[in-house]
């Protein structure tokens, strides 16, 4: 069975376990704790180079990184990625957005806010007003959209969707304030209603 080397807490990680519980795909967990900095090791450098996860690995051995990727090869031919050309385009360049825009800001202001040691957070402090800033500006680019349409992209959930909610929903703790995004909120409802959705901390 493939493996997904895993992180619990990390909402990229959250993504992939989402989409494959929905498409029913079925995994084997390997999980790497935060503190114990295991995907720096040799032995997880040589299956990704990256030192990161979520990584995928097929019974075959070969290994995926990144979780866009390991999205789109999971939910390759399913409903969760629209068949018209362009509403495809569209939820790929959502999930770009999620990677530029966004998680660059609300996963890392939530990992150093609420993840890391103290010590390690002091040494990070002065970055918060930015993280900050560009966080809500991306965050207000979504709740515009989502004032005018209830998904992403194509009309119906997506992995669009997915990714952005991986860690929208839970941006607060990483110091956002969601309350100031009414569809943004309305929008984690819908999402949380789909069929066979998890919780980021329900286990496997
Ligand atoms: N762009 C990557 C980001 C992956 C990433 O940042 N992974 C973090 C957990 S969320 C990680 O492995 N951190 C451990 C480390 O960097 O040593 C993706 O979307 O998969």
């Amino acid at each position: 069975m493939p493996v997904l080397h895993n992180m619990q807490i990390s909402g990229n990680c959250y993504k992939v376990r989402l989409a494959a519980k929905q498409l029913g795909f079925a995994l084997t967990l390997k999980e790497y704790p935060l503190a114990a900095r295991l995907t720096r090791q040799p032995d997880f450098l040589a299956k990704n180079p990256i030192g990161r996860v979520p990584l995928l690995e097929l019974d075959d051995g070969r290994c995926l990184a990144e979780s866009g990727a390991i999205l789109c090869y999971l939910a390759d031919g399913s409903d969760l990625i629209p068949k018209d050309r362009w509403a495809r385009a569209k939820m790929l360049e959502w999930m770009f957005f999620e990677q530029y825009e966004h998680e660059p800001y609300v996963a890392v202001a939530r990992r150093w806010i609420a993840y890391e040691p103290k010590e390690a957070f002091e040494a990070k402090r002065a970055l918060v007003p930015e993280w900050h800033a560009k966080g809500n500006e991306a965050l207000q680019i979504m709740n515009n959209h989502l004032g005018e349409t209830d998904w992403f992209a194509g009309g119906r959930y997506s992995l669009a969707d997915i990714a952005l909610y991986g860690y929208t929903h839970c941006a607060g703790e990483g110091g956002f304030e969601l309350s100031r995004y009414p569809a943004i909120q309305a929008w984690l409802k819908r999402v949380a209603s789909q069929p066979n959705h998890i919780a980021l901390s329900e286990a496997w």
